[in-house]
């Protein structure tokens, strides 16, 4: 199984490990479409893609809002090379006890994280069953497995895309479209208005580290699909 001439549409690819999860599949050969809001990033992204020598493109456009993606999806649609693969990586997180947790905030967290992921399989879904094919991977979290204190929006965002992946899953397996979950512990990234490189995070696993996973995932051959990988740095306690 090669990715060479597969297309890719990735979410939240501007930065992170969407913008990891890009690179490495633009290296193997892969037309990465990358989607995030802020415009300027993402070309940022795609210059360096290809510079590297891959092949890319790049739309700014905000997973939550159901026209942008209906949009996206049917300029996606007139581009007529088949959608291969789907990676729902976008998403924000904010930690606090639920008492001091704002109803807009809340809602934020949700339109992202769950509504986002729905929306863009809404639309892009069609595309992969006139093909009879195509792989859905969702970046969910470990926490859609496990619950902390202060984390009970993200928490309840991450449980909810992972059931509704469940769902997808089983609705459209009959057709040959395979949904992947991949489930990262700690990672280096800009997440909850971080940056990557501090000291005290040098053991977390790397944006590389969950696209080597994914390439992994879309690696396997066609009869397979793996469900869910769980991963963490050996570091964290959970
Ligand atoms: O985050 P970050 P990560 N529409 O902030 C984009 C999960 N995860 O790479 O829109 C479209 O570096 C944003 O660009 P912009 C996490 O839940 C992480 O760590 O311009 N795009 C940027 O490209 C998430 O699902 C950790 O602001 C939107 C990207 O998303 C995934 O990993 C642990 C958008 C975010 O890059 C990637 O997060 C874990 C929108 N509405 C799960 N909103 C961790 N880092 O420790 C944001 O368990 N973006």
């Amino acid at each position: 199984m090669s990715l060479q001439g597969k297309l890719a549409v990735i979410s939240g690819a501007s930065r992170g490990i969407g913008r990891a999860i890009a690179e490495e599949l633009a290296m193997a050969g892969v037309h990465v479409i990358l989607l995030a809001r802020s415009g300027k990033d993402l070309e940022d992204t795609a210059s360096q893609i290809r510079r590297n020598g891959g092949k890319t493109s790049a739309f700014a456009l905000d997973i939550g809002d159901e026209a942008s993606v209906a949009t996206f999806a049917a300029e996606l649609e007139n581009m007529s090379q088949p959608v291969d693969f789907l990676i729902n990586n976008a998403g924000i997180g904010s930690f606090q006890p639920v008492i001091e947790t704002g109803g807009s905030l809340w809602d934020e967290v949700m339109k992202v994280n769950v509504k986002g992921t729905f929306l863009m399989c809404r639309y892009l879904v069609p595309l992969m069953q006139k093909q009879k094919k195509g792989h859905i991977i969702n970046i969910a979290s470990d926490v859609s497995k496990r619950t902390f204190a202060g984390g009970a929006m993200y928490c309840a965002s991450k449980y909810a895309q992972d059931a509704f992946s469940s769902v997808l899953r089983k609705e459209v397996r009959p057709e040959g479209i395979k949904v992947s979950v991949i489930y990262p512990g700690l990672v280096d990234t800009y997440f909850n208005e971080s940056k990557p490189g501090k000291v005290e995070n040098k053991d977390w696993l790397r944006p590389q580290d969950v696209a080597g996973a994914v390439k992994y995932v879309l690696l396997a051959p066609p009869h397979v699909v793996v469900d869910e990988l769980m991963m963490h740095p050996l570091s964290q306690d959970y």
